[in-house]
Parts: structure tokens; C-alpha cells; sequence
């Protein structure tokens, strides 16, 4: 019985030495230290055994039992630590693994159409300018022939900051900024940039969009140019077919102001679902810069005139895109933003 106790705990061990998946760790474990396993049938041996030997070949089975449990214990996490360190140097060395590619973003779509409606300006000889955010009454309203209580101001719902001071509600203000310091220069200017309105976020209203201020004052200038520069930029922003026209309308800062209109670019101009059967498609608010506003400029309206217009790029990436809902612009939806480069 002895012999076959030494023996037992020669092969287990050295049978567990060799033992180096954990497939064959669990087979170990299984034929030696299950119910079923050696040390058991060796356990029920011990009958055959004279009565005087029983408890000390008992206590020699135990011992075994406790070292073989204890050496596969530490098999096991011996195995363990060779598994992750084979799993980290191979992490080491392997360089063909795919990395983490970095996600850069990408521009927003109104700055791709803000980009592109500054370069078509600027290829007819137009600058372009910023001007303030956060404006005073004076420049939004007063200077642009709206003086306080003028009922024209209804037309602009206005986040007032202080009595005098408010988030500009157009770029216009801007038509100012831009003449005083230049004045009585000839002046070719566009300004974009964010202007804010108190008014309901509808499915083509925003309280927050952009617009871009066009400007352009010298000696000379009539509704032709006004018209000339508004039809270039139809057709280089929409396609080479476009056509244009102007709408009487009202704007305190322009006289004569009028709406602009594009025929439609899915109908063109036979009248379907986006431009609601009309035909047309209005792109910008637009006119001839009022005497008052020039003299405000720092130009004398006898020898200057001046053009101006105002269109909102949200509205026009909307129609190149088929967007058909303006609250998707800065709702910050991936899903929505990522489809634009
Ligand atoms: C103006 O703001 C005038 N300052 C435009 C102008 C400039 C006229 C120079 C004459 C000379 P209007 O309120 O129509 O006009 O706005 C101009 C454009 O801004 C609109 O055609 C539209 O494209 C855009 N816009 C106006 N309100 C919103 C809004 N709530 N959300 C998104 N876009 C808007």
C-alpha cells in the first residue's frame, strides 16, 4: 500500500508539471482529485489493509490528497500568469493589429455652405468681415433707420441683454461696422455670422441661425448690381441654369427693398412640393442701401449708393440637401451631422 501511495504521488506530480493547457489541467484534476479520481479508489483500498495499518495509511492518503490539491492549486495559477504574460508580450511585439483610429470630426454643414457662399462672394471682389454678436440697440436698430418705438422693430422678436444692449437679431448691424471706418471709400463686403430671434423653433425657424450680410457701396451702384451679384451667386451656389427675380417688400434700412427669388431647382419653376407650387424659392431679403443708413456710414447719399442683402445659409443648405427640418442643425445628432463633408 505504501508503494502504491508513492507511486501515485510521483505520477500525479509529475503528470501536473506537465499538464500546460487548461484543458489538461482540468483532465488532472478530474483523475486525480475527483469523487470518481485515484486518490478515492485509493481511499477504498485502505479495506483491504490489516486493521493496524488503517489509520496510519489514512493519515498518509491525506497528506497526499492535501498536496496534490495544494500543488494544483498552484499549477493552475502558475498557468494563469504565464497565460497573460504570453497574451501581453504578444500584444507587445504584434504590429499588425488594427489601432484605435483617432476620430477627428469633420465641419459642420453650415460652415462647409457658409465656406462656400464666402468663396463665390469673394470671387466677385467681396471682402469678408465680422462684426459683434452681442450688439447695441444703437447699431441693430437705431443707425438702421429704426429709431425706439419705430413699428418696423416688431419685425425682429429680440433677446434684450439691458435696455440697450441685446443679441443681434441680423447681421445688418454689421453694414455700419463695416462703413464707418471706411468711409467714403468705395466698400465690397460680406459678413456672416450668428444672430439670435425670441421667436417659436418651427420646422423652418430657429432662434439661433446664421446669416450672411452682403454690402456694397461706391459711386455708381444700382439695383442692376444688386441683381447682377444675387444672379451670379444663384448660379454658381445652385447651377449654371438658375434664374432670379425680385419681389417687392419692406426692410426700414433698404429703399427699395425687395424678397428674392430663385426658381425652384427641383421644378424648375413648374411648381412642386418644395417650393409649394409656386415655382419660385425665396433666397434673400434685399434692396438699395437707405440714404439715412449711408449718412449713418459716414457717406454722403448724393455722391454714394449702395446695395445690400441678407440670406440665411441654413435655409440654402437645406434646399442643395432636401433637409426638410432646420432643428436637425444643432440638435447635435451624429447621425445627421456626420452625413455632410
Ligand atoms: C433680415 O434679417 C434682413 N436684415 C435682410 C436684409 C439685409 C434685407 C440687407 C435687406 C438688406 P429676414 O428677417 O427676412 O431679413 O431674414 C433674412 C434671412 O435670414 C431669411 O431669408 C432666412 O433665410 C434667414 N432667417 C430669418 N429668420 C430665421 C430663423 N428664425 N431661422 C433660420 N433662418 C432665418
Amino acid at each position: 500500500m505504501e508503494d502504491k501511495i508513492r507511486a501515485l504521488s510521483d505520477r500525479a506530480l509529475e503528470e501536473l508539471e506537465k499538464a500546460d493547457t487548461a484543458e489538461a489541467l482540468e483532465a488532472w484534476r478530474l483523475s486525480y482529485l475527483s469523487r470518481k479520481g485515484e486518490l478515492n479508489s485509493l481511499m477504498s483500498g485502505l479495506r483491504d489493509a490489516a486493521p493496524e495499518d488503517r489509520p496510519r495509511l489514512g493519515q498518509e492518503i491525506n497528506r497526499l490528497k492535501v498536496s496534490l490539491q495544494e500543488g494544483f492549486t498552484a499549477r493552475q495559477e502558475r498557468f494563469e500568469e504565464e497565460r497573460r504574460s504570453r497574451a501581453v508580450s504578444a500584444e507587445q511585439v504584434d504590429v499588425t493589429l488594427p489601432g484605435i483610429p483617432p476620430s477627428p470630426g469633420r465641419l459642420h454643414l453650415t460652415t462647409l455652405t457658409l465656406r462656400k457662399i464666402c468663396r463665390i462672394f469673394h470671387g466677385m471682389g467681396f471682402e469678408v468681415l465680422e462684426s459683434p454678436e452681442v450688439e447695441s440697440d444703437e447699431y441693430n436698430f437705431e443707425m438702421l433707420n429704426m429709431p425706439p418705438h419705430h413699428p418696423a422693430r416688431d419685425m425682429w422678436d429680440t433677446f434684450y441683454l439691458t435696455e440697450s444692449v441685446l443679441l443681434r437679431t441680423h447681421t445688418s448691424p454689421g453694414q455700419i461696422h463695416a462703413m464707418l471706418p471706411a468711409s467714403p471709400k468705395p466698400l465690397r463686403v460680406i459678413l456672416p455670422g450668428r444672430c439670435y430671434r425670441y421667436e417659436a423653433v418651427t420646422a423652418r425657424s430657429e432662434f439661433m441661425f446664421y446669416q450672411v450680410e452682403g454690402l456694397a457701396v461706391g459711386p455708381h451702384i444700382t439695383l442692376s448690381h444688386l441683381k447682377g451679384v444675387l444672379e451670379t451667386f444663384a448660379r454658381q451656389m445652385f447651377g449654371e441654369e438658375r434664374t432670379i427675380r425680385f419681389r417687392g417688400s419692406y426692410f426700414p434700412f433698404t429703399e427699395p427693398s425687395v424678397e428674392v427669388d430663385m426658381d425652384c431647382i427641383l421644378c424648375h419653376g413648374r411648381g412642386c412640393r418644395i417650393c409649394k407650387g409656386t415655382g419660385w424659392l425665396e433666397i434673400a431679403g434685399a434692396g438699395m442701401v437707405h440714404p439715412k443708413v449711408l449718412e449713418n456710414g459716414g457717406y454722403d447719399p448724393k455722391e454714394h449708393s449702395g446695395l445690400a442683402f441678407g440670406m440665411g445659409p441654413e435655409r440654402i443648405a437645406m434646399l442643395i440637401n432636401r433637409v426638410d427640418d432646420i432643428r436637425y442643425f444643432y440638435s447635435n445628432d451624429l447621425r445627421f451631422l456626420s452625413q455632410y463633408s
